[in-house]
């Protein structure tokens, strides 16, 4: 085995007894330190998950549905792992994109949306199945699921996966070129001091987004990013407002290309966009190999993306036909390979190329150091300010 995939893999362990020491927590454990209070705590028993038989699923094609719509974040699936599904079952996947959890939670929520698999990240999930707004998984639809590692199922949002399987998982922080920032980056003042903001006035971006960008102020003034006290909240907001001159934009969708482009010389940024701006998107666009990124010293958030069916969907089979085919190891690492997130399935990682598993070593993947400095998104009776703190800095 190369050096490069020893020192991954050895990463990997670290990460995965991390998040086995807290019960499959991440160190920051929502459910008791921040109290989600609710019935969704972590359990430590072992997955339900699992299909009894590890068999491949025998598709009965009389079944499928012609057509399968996907909502899923911009830049998040290889397109041509859509041709091949089309190919092998003659079901046409049209994938529309979001770029944030609320709009997707609003179209959803407004009904017949049309969208049968959705990818909402954690918090997201818990909303959704708490709003009966998710179908419960026939897991012997989905033995592939045995591909995920165990460690990243049966998470706080969705205990026993009943709605819920991994699709990619990935940290926020900040993405930067380092021909503008030769001595690096190291601290969320880096998007915040007005001093340090005032030299690359509109050239940088935060994120369109109502947990990640209060979080990332929450950080910076040493709270936790779930941390909902009218005091911290107003202090963050005092700070996103006294930050939003100096922005060329709160952005979700095309980071990765104007950090490229170097039309961006620093942003707010998720792990992968930041590795797709340092190595391009397939035909999409060129890479940037200045581009690099970091976790603050502050601390920064973990994520996890995962795939449900809309209890509305009325292709439900179909729907699990295809989860189970991006569970498969191969087309799991091509899918990998080309957003650049970490994936959960344990078989995909072995199958990378070396390209991808040097940039995690080089800090697009967390060491065990910065996994201790990385906190979830909960949900809770309290995480709605988050939604009039955004309402108030947008509209500022
Ligand atoms: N371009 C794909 C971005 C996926 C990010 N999802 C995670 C959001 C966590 N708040």
């Amino acid at each position: 085995m190369p050096q490069g995939h020893t020192r991954f893999t050895a990463l990997l362990l670290i990460i995965l007894l991390a998040l086995a020491a807290c019960g499959g927590q991440p160190t920051a454990s929502p459910g008791t330190e921040y109290g989600s209070g609710a019935t969704a705590e972590p359990t430590a028993t072992p997955p339900t998950a699992q299909p009894s038989a590890g068999d491949e699923l025998q598709v009965d094609r009389s079944r499928l549905s012609r057509e399968l719509r996907f909502f899923n974040w911009s830049d998040y699936i290889d397109p041509s792992i859509l041709e091949d599904f089309e190919k092998e079952y003659g079901v046409k996947v049209i994938v529309d994109p979001f770029d944030n959890n609320e709009d997707m939670l609003a179209k959803v929520r407004a009904g017949r949306s049309g969208y049968d698999i959705i990818t909402p990240s954690d918090y997201a999930v818990e909303i959704m199945w708490r709003e009966g707004l998710l179908a419960k998984l026939d897991k012997s639809l989905l033995p592939n699921l045995k591909n995920i590692d165990p460690n990243l199922l049966n998470k706080y949002f969705d205990p026993g996966n009943v709605y819920s399987v991994p699709y990619m998982y990935g940290t926020t922080g900040i993405a930067y070129n380092r021909q503008f920032f030769p001595n690096g980056v190291d601290s969320w003042a880096a998007l915040f001091d007005p001093a340090q903001i005032a030299q690359y006035r509109g050239k940088f971006s935060m994120l369109d987004d109502e947990r990640e960008t209060p979080g990332a102020a929450l950080k910076y003034l040493g709270y936790s990013l779930n941390e909902t006290s009218p005091e911290a909240l107003k202090k963050a907001q005092d700070l996103l407002i006294a930050q939003k001159p100096f922005l060329a934009a709160y952005n979700s969708s095309d980071v990765n290309r104007k950090l490229a482009s170097g039309e961006y010389v620093i942003a707010h940024s998720w792990s992968g966009t930041a590795l797709q701006a340092r190595k391009g998107l397939g035909d999409e666009f060129s890479g940037n190999p200045d581009i690099a990124f970091v976790i603050p010293k502050e601390g920064g958030m973990i994520w996890m993306d995962n795939m449900v069916i809309l209890a509305e969907s009325p292709n439900a089979y179909t729907a699990h036909v295809f989860m189970n085919f991006l569970m498969r190891p191969d087309i799991a690492a091509r899918n990998t390979e080309y957003i650049g997130y970490l994936s959960p399935n344990a078989e995909a990682i072995k199958l990378l190329p070396q390209e991808i598993i040097d940039l995690y070593n080089e800090g697009f993947a967390p060491n065990d150091e910065v996994l201790k400095r990385l906190e979830w998104a909960i949900r809770n009776d309290q995480t709605a300010a988050f939604t009039d703190l955004w309402t108030a800095v947008k509209g500022e």
